[in-house]
């Protein structure tokens, strides 16, 4: 008999563009990418690194830096997106970069950073401090960034940090 009674159900299904499939509370014409996971889907919590979009967005972040007002998110493909509060250009990547490969991020209140694969540090945003203004010609291993500073290290356990540092 149970294959009498879904037949029905199934066939309403097909027909009916705004069905939710994978009963997650979203359908295709609200913007679900994946109607048939249901942890896929506008507002999902995206899990990093996995190289799928599970908030439907068109990005599949692999890190996400959040300022006070601004998000950046690093892309498996080196791009970086930035979204949010953009009162200190703190979205702006600087002109010529779009495709620049990116493997790390860092965001303090309200300007970003990000490594590049060559080493080379670039930063945006407000530069009050001078936060935003990395030493040049050094090559860098790793970033961080919080408040109106940032920090990058050389090698292991060697350290240098730009704009308000604190004791750094
Ligand atoms: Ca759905
Ligand atoms: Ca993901």
């Amino acid at each position: 008999m149970r294959p009498l009674l879904l037949l029905p159900l199934v066939l309403i299904g097909c027909v009916l563009p705004d069905a939710d499939f994978d009963m997650d509370g979203w359908d295709v014409t609200d913007g679900d990418c994946d109607d048939a996971d249901p942890s896929i889907h506008p507002e999902a919590e995206e899990v990093l690194g996995d190289g799928v979009d599970q908030d439907c967005d068109g990005f599949s972040p692999i890190m996400v830096a959040r300022g006070k007002e601004h998000d950046c998110e690093l892309g498996d493909g080196g791009l970086v997106r930035c979204e949010g509060a953009n009162d200190h250009q703190q979205l702006d990547l600087p002109d010529g970069v779009l495709e620049a490969n990116f493997i790390q991020i860092a965001a303090g209140w309200w300007h970003t950073c990000g490594l590049q694969a060559s080493g080379e540090v670039l930063c945006w945003g407000d530069n009050t401090y001078g936060q935003a203004s990395p030493p040049a010609n050094v090559r860098f291993v790793s970033i961080d960034a919080d408040a109106n500073y940032s920090v990058a290290s050389v090698e292991r356990g060697v350290g240098v940090c730009w704009g308000r540092c604190f004791g750094f």
